[in-house]
């Protein structure tokens, strides 16, 4: 069982779009200062679950090998999906097959063969690149918005606000005062692991041994109360199985590690990458930046992403993808810490300026810089009939809630409405009980339309590599990948109509669920808390799509 609870930490820590996020940082403070205790997942593992019937075999998947019956034999057409991430490993061996290759491009030769703009953009875009490197960190945006609007407040500090600012200001402090305490936080959680540490260091010490078992710990006389809680939290960890040394590694050095990061990139308002893109960052109407390295130097989530979508299926390798002809087109935009707008606004005009009819965005952010950049994007996309999907973020909260915001929403900043072909997505478990909605995920009655499998969900990693991931992040792209399947059969539909069986064709358990986290944790109906009331389910949708 060890191995599983330190899968579940690992896993976590590795989901690097969503690792930054709040909900995340509670979940893993609480690992550290209570005792090293997560949630575990008691299924182990359990490849293509996200595929798999509940009537066959008892997991709440989509349906999706069910569904392919449906359409045995019948003709289907290649989709493009464009997976706007954090990059993806183009040379997976599950995954070339099935890249978006631009036609009229030329690789490598210097040349914007096909005058779009951009010089040998053979499999997509990295927005966040440069003429030598990638950003790889970044911070988050409220450390940027803070940094930016810092000095054009100062002066009002001073007691000089004029009328005209009183809103601004008084929304400026509130984020001035959500960065400090965020980050006082961080820097606090470095400092109790680093304690916590530094105790177990001296115990193993004196215990003289490199890898010390459950009894080591248990015959050892602790003196005073930290070393008192520290054998216990040991104990208590080792006890489920797997070795001290692995326990270090992966349950203390890689949190050290992450909220290092944290405090050294995500909210360090001295830390800013974008020199590195070399573009006019406030110019929002820039396009032509960025360079062909859709890799990028953390390939992790965006590889684990395209391989739910479509890794290539039946091919006796690695994993099966949901949909099983399309080509995925790879534009990176997320670093390690938030995505700028301006990056997702270029990112979706790429991905519908190229043909793609599916777009994948498993990110998402707490403060926007320029929303109505990508209110604009969005608005192009769906006038070429582009369906969005977005994860709906790991907060574990109630998006329907105007304080939580998970950017880029599909309602307009200024007022005109909200995007239709447009379906944002909440993660699920396996199993057809309260346990259904993924204890991380956010919800809400009108944010978020449907659910999907996104709890320990098998996928492709960088370097030909396989392994489990958790997160809304998951979610998203078994949502993309069935839209894309709809759309591979019956291209005769619009965005609109694919979001609408999508939305039409979910499976309703018949039961309550739980939601939220610590005290607000509630069960509720899934229609008290999605548009749709349901799990998405490939089998119905494509029924549905063939009574059209
Ligand atoms: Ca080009
Ligand atoms: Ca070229
Ligand atoms: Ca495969």
């Amino acid at each position: 069982m060890k191995t599983q609870v330190l899968d579940a930490i690992s896993g976590r820590l590795r989901n690097k779009l969503f690792v930054k996020m709040r909900k995340f940082n509670r979940l893993a403070l609480r690992f550290f200062l209570v005792g090293l205790v997560l949630p575990v997942v008691g299924w182990g593992q359990r490849i293509n679950w996200q595929n798999q019937d509940l009537q066959k075999d008892s997991v709440f998947g989509i349906s999706t090998e069910k569904a392919y019956d449906l359409v045995k034999g019948k003709k289907h057409k290649p989709v493009i999906v464009a997976v706007i991430d954090g990059g993806t490993d183009t040379a997976h061996e599950d995954l070339r097959a099935v890249l978006w290759v631009n036609p009229k491009e030329k690789p490598g030769n210097g040349v914007d063969d096909d005058h779009d703009g951009y010089i040998d953009d053979v499999h997509g875009w990295d927005f966040i690149g440069g003429k030598d490197s990638d950003v790889h960190y970044d911070n988050l945006e409220l450390t940027r918005l803070v940094r930016e609007q810092g000095p054009r407040f100062d002066t009002m500090k001073a007691g000089l606000v004029a009328a005209s600012d009183t809103a601004a200001y008084a929304a400026y402090q509130r984020m001035e005062a959500e960065y400090v305490e965020a980050h006082q936080r961080v820097q606090e959680t470095v400092e109790g692991i680093g304690r916590f540490k530094s105790i177990m260091d001296s115990m193993v010490l004196k215990m003289g041994k490199d890898s010390p078992t459950v009894a080591d710990w248990e015959a050892f006389a602790p003196e005073g109360r930290g070393q008192q809680r520290v054998r216990q939290i040991l104990v208590e960890q080792l006890k489920g199985g797997g070795s001290f040394r692995e326990l270090v590694k992966e349950g203390i050095d890689a949190p050290l590690n992450h909220y290092q990061e944290e405090l050294n990139y995500h909210y360090n308002l001295g830390y800013d990458p974008r020199y590195i893109v070399g573009d006019d960052y406030n110019n929002t109407g820039q396009r032509y930046y960025g360079n062909t390295d859709v890799t990028g130097p953390d390939a992790l989530h965006g590889t684990h992403v395209a391989g739910i979508i479509g890794a290539v299926r039946g091919n006796g390798i690695g994993m099966d993808g949901v949909a099983d002809d399309v080509r995925l087109m790879i534009i990176r935009v997320v670093p390690d810490g938030d995505e700028r707008d301006k990056d997702v606004a270029n990112g979706i005009r790429f991905a519908a300026d190229h043909g793609a009819k599916v777009v994948n965005m498993s990110f998402g952010k707490g403060y926007a810089k320029d929303k109505p950049a990508v209110d604009s994007a969005v608005k192009y996309a769906l006038s070429k009939d582009v369906l969005l999907v977005q994860a709906a973020g790991n907060d574990a909260r109630d998006l329907d809630d105007p304080s939580n915001h998970n950017y880029p929403s599909r309602v307009y900043a200024d007022g005109s409405g909200v995007a239709g072909a447009y379906i944002v997505v909440g993660a699920s478990d396996r199993k057809d009980d309260s346990t259904l909605v993924a204890e991380f995920s956010n919800y809400g009655r009108t944010s978020v339309d449907v659910f999907a499998p996104g709890v320990g969900i098998y996928s492709c990693l960088p370097g030909s590599k396989y392994g489990e991931e958790s997160g809304t992040s998951m979610a998203s792209p078994v949502v993309t990948g069935l839209a894309a399947l709809i759309r591979e059969y019956y291209p005769k539909l619009t965005a609109g109509e694919v979001k609408d069986i999508i939305l039409r064709s979910v499976v309703k358990p018949a039961h309550s669920v739980w939601v939220g986290n610590g005290q607000h944790r509630r069960l509720v109906t899934l229609d008290q808390i999605s548009v749709s009331g349901g799990v998405v389910n490939a089998y119905r949708a494509l029924e549905l799509a063939g009574k059209k």
